[in-house]
């Protein structure tokens, strides 16, 4: 059957009768990705996610077409995992050449420290394969029902004595499925002899469904770790020393179609040393892969295990598999994230976090980020950081180079962390229209226009310069993490939004519905009540969401 709706099957049976049946993620991949047609069947479609690639359609083109009686536009969206976010200018290096020879010109970072490229045609799709492969990276799992990309608080690389910075390799390392079908498919290995056995947390038929891990910092949760399937956080145990208190059961989307989806937050676990991390990860991974709900993929992540069952019997569940008593979480209270934009001190050398707007690294008229970012790898190569809040850290730059680099961002047009507005700095979008087949909205694409009426706002009360987070998507999956933010605008129809406020810049709060079905041309002045009465009544540094929060706005 030839796919022509990109979104997910209805019933998870039938994922999960094509998982079992897949041959450890062959199917017929190899013969689809030979054939002339642009496409791929609904099969191909699901399995292609488990290799990081998503079948999708060119949404702009879709009525024309169809009113023409013609085949979809065909495109795929290919996902590559980085751990924590953290790159060489080789690597860089190799993602730009990828996106302008077989992409649609522009790389963008994601809120999970990922790359995407957009518009690859199927028959690009093993060139980019083979090329990642060359520069060690992967699309490889950065989809699908298993543990996802691990993300990390970029600041983690280089403090903690190097503890998560080796835990989150290990993670990736230790997560990935065992099946060689990708190497064989798309990179041209060997054909495997006899199928390999896969690991025991995943099994023939994998986790009921994707599975996302972070390592976040107390003093600031710029990963959104409570948002996590599992987050950790390092902590100082008073008798066991360092380790992670973990946290399990937050997710964040929610569907329209079935209204006992919710977003939740994680709650507080366990105690675990460094050594510890990995067997309490498989032995809640095992509980998950049991119990979760393999007969409805919309209610299928961990959090409804946990928000059903309850924390303590998940924590007996989860002890039962470890075979041992787990410890007391070490409480934890986050701080405010820090978006890591503009220049910090980094040992002897230094980091500049740069702002990339909703994530799309590119060259337009006004500025050409990717040429810049090119430049700078081959003169200057310094390592590169993808930050959870879509932007870069360049990082181990030799003081002597940092006019070089000032210059050529500058010759490029891209603006430095002083010239940005304070709504601008912070936004999120997720790339809804054209590529996303979920998408009931406009988002990234109208993110400028958005962040330009919120700033007005802002600035027409006196609260030009505050911190404010505004996070928007095209439907309420919550690519952009909205449900956590001070202000969050959710695609509802096609031009309308739902409004949630009151999230906090530490990510410990769920933002509420404040108003449904909202124009974006009404946008400001919806919010107008709100902010009129931060600017003048909140106290002194008071954040917007906590602001609305205490005085029961939201
Ligand atoms: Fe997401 C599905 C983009 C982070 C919740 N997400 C999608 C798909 C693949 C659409 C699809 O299934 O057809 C989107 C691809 C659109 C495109 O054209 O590129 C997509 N998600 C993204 C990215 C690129 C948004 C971004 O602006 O950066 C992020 C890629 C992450 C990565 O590198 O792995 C991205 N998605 C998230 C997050 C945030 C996070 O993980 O920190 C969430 C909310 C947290 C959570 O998982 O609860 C998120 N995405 C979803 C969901 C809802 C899942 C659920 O179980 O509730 C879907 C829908 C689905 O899985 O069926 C989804
Ligand atoms: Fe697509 Fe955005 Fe919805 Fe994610 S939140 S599924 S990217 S429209």
């Amino acid at each position: 059957m030839v796919n022509t709706a990109v979104e997910d099957a209805p019933l998870t049976s039938s994922v999960e009768a094509l998982k079992l049946a897949s041959d450890g993620l062959r199917g017929d991949l190899v013969a689809e990705l030979d054939a002339d047609s642009a496409g791929v069947t609904t099969e191909s479609h699901q399995l292609l996610k488990f290799h990081g690639i998503y079948s999708q359609d060119d949404r702009d083109q879709r009525r024309v077409l169809a009113a023409a009686g013609r085949e979809l536009a065909h495109i795929f969206m290919a996902r590559v995992a980085i751990p924590g976010g953290a790159l060489t200018s080789e690597q860089w290096l190799v993602l730009d050449r990828i996106a302008g020879e077989l992409a649609d010109g522009s790389i963008r970072l994601t809120t999970r420290q990922a790359v995407q490229f957009h518009g690859v045609a199927k028959q690009g799709l093993r060139p980019l394969a083979r090329s990642l492969h060359e520069a060690t990276m992967s699309t490889f799992a950065a989809c699908g029902d298993v543990v996802r990309n691990t993300v990390m608080c970029p600041t983690l690389w280089r403090d903690d004595a190097g503890d998560s910075a080796r835990l989150a390799r290990l993670i990736a390392s230790t997560f990935k499925p065992r099946t060689r079908a990708h190497w064989e498919i798309f990179v041209g290995g060997e054909l495997a002899a006899s199928a390999e056995v896969e690991h025991d947390f995943y099994g023939a038929s994998y986790l009921p469904r994707k599975f996302k891990i972070a390592i976040g910092r107390e003093s600031e949760n710029c990963v959104d770790v409570l948002a996590q399937d599992l987050g950790l956080v390092p902590v100082e145990h008073p008798e066991r020393g360092r380790g992670y208190t973990v946290f399990v059961g937050g997710g964040l989307g929610r569907s329209y179609a079935q209204e006992d989806t919710f977003a939740r937050l994680a709650e507080p676990l366990a105690f675990v040393t460094g050594d510890e991390v990995v067997a309490l990860i498989t032995a809640v991974l095992s509980a998950y892969r049991d119990l979760g709900d393999r007969t409805n993929r919309r209610r299928a992540r961990l959090k409804y295990v946990v928000a059903d069952l309850g924390l303590a019997a998940f924590r007996d569940e989860v002890e039962r598999r470890l075979g041992a008593r787990l410890r007391a979480p070490v409480p934890v209270a986050l701080g405010a994230a820090d978006d890591h934009l503009g220049w910090r001190e980094n040992g002897d050398t230094l980091d500049l976090g740069i702002r990339v707007g909703a994530g799309r690294v590119r060259d337009t008229d006004v500025s050409q980020l990717r040429s810049a970012l090119r430049e700078i790898a081959v003169t200057i190569g310094p390592g590169l950081i993808i930050t959870a809040q879509q932007d870069v850290v360049l990082t181990s730059i030799p003081p002597a180079q940092r006019d070089d680099v000032e210059r050529i961002l500058a010759t490029h047009g891209v603006l430095g962390v002083d010239a940005l507005g304070a709504v601008q700095r912070q936004a999120l979008a997720c790339p809804a229209l054209p590529t996303c087949g979920q998408a009931l909205a406009e988002s990234e694409r109208v993110l400028d226009g958005v962040v330009e009426r919120v700033q007005g706002l802002a600035d027409s009360v006196g609260a030009s310069r505050r911190p404010l987070q505004l996070r928007m998507t095209g439907c309420p999956n919550g690519c952009a993490r909205p449900a956590v933010a001070e202000i969050g605008v959710v695609g509802r129809t096609k031009t309308s939004y739902d409004v949630y406020v009151g999230g906090g810049p530490r990510g410990d709060r769920l933002a509420r519905i404040y108003r449904e079905k909202v124009k974006l041309d009404d946008l400001d002045e919806t919010l107008r009540p709100l902010f009129e009465a931060w600017a003048s009544e909140a106290d002194e540094g008071e954040a917007f969401g906590d602001f609305v929060t205490r005085r029961g706005l939201a």
